[in-house]
């Protein structure tokens, strides 16, 4: 039987170890036969993702992609023209804040931290998209991000990042409106809390689970697993017609009022 994601190419950004949502969708989508490129940030990261990336039975081409640098975005595009010829989906689960930001009060907050959040965890979605266009310009594609409950509830110590990702969310409206008309979708995956690098270090991060685990109305934390499902559901012809919106992949956590 022919595979979801037989002949689909995609790009996925924010892979860092086996625990990140990103390899949970690069996962998903490799096993329905997408053939997939996948970026490592900065040089300590190279090795791990390389390793990872052989694990795949059709192995991706493994690039270097800080989203603060504009020329190593263009070069990733670049070698996807050449090595791919056009693109079908995009895939951004990247987020950075300064540590000071994620502890203490939000009113604390630097103007240099708030920068360096809204770049690296709003703006690069717009510089990935950018480039990506004119490589799913023929056939359409669908552009994916990763977001948190954070954006729309305070949540302690999410402060400036909460910020960046209602930011983020908007720019998925944005740019799902401006790349409609070419059959580019865009969409948000808003994940409960799973432990993954980005949330190791974080203060009382095992009670957070903890919480999650007892209040969700599916009673468990989430899966990288659901997550990557839902990114394989995005990334595929199943979602067509879904475009702008943002879907929580969180046990049902996000309907709750107390
Ligand atoms: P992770 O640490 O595995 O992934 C974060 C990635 O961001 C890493 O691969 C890191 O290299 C990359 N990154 C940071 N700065 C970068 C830069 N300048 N250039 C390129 N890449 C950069 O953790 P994760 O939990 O898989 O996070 C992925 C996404 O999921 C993030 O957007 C995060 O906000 C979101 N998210 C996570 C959770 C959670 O509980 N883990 C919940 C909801 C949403
Ligand atoms: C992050 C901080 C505070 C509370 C948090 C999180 N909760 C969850 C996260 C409740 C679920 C994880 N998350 C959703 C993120 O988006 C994390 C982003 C992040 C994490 C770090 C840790 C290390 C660092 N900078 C970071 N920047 C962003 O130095």
């Amino acid at each position: 039987m022919q595979k979801l994601m037989e002949g689909k190419k995609g790009l996925v950004v924010g892979v860092a170890n086996k625990r990140s949502i990103a390899w949970a969708i690069a996962q998903a989508c490799a096993d329905e036969g997408a053939q997939l490129a996948l970026t490592f940030q900065g040089e300590r990261l190279e090795d791990w993702v390389r390793e990872l990336a052989e694990t795949l039975a059709d192995p991706p081409l493994v690039l270097p992609c800080d989203v603060l640098h504009d020329p190593q975005i263009r070069h990733v595009f670049d070698v996807l023209e050449e090595k791919f010829g056009g693109l079908d989906f995009l895939v951004h689960s990247v987020a950075f804040a300064l540590k000071d930001d994620l502890d203490g009060r939000f009113v604390d907050t630097s103007r240099e931290g708030w920068r360096i959040a809204q770049q690296v965890s709003a703006y690069s979605l717009i510089a990935l998209s950018k480039y990506a266009l004119p490589l799913m310009k023929k056939n359409g594609g669908s552009i994916i991000t990763m977001t948190y409950l954070g954006s729309q509830r305070v949540i302690p110590h999410y402060n400036i990042m909460g910020v960046a990702k209602a930011s983020l969310e908007a720019t998925v409206r944005y740019l799902a409106a401006d790349l409609g008309p070419h059959n580019i979708r865009v969409n948000a995956i808003s994940a409960g809390p799973i432990k993954t690098l980005a949330a190791m270090g974080i203060g009382g991060f095992s009670r957070i689970l903890d919480f999650h685990r007892e209040h969700a109305p599916l009673r468990r934390n989430t899966e990288a697993s659901e997550v990557g499902d839902t990114g394989l559901f995005l990334a595929s012809s199943l979602s067509r017609g879904i475009t702008g919106t943002i879907i929580y992949v969180d046990g049902g956590y996000h309907i709750l009022g107390a």
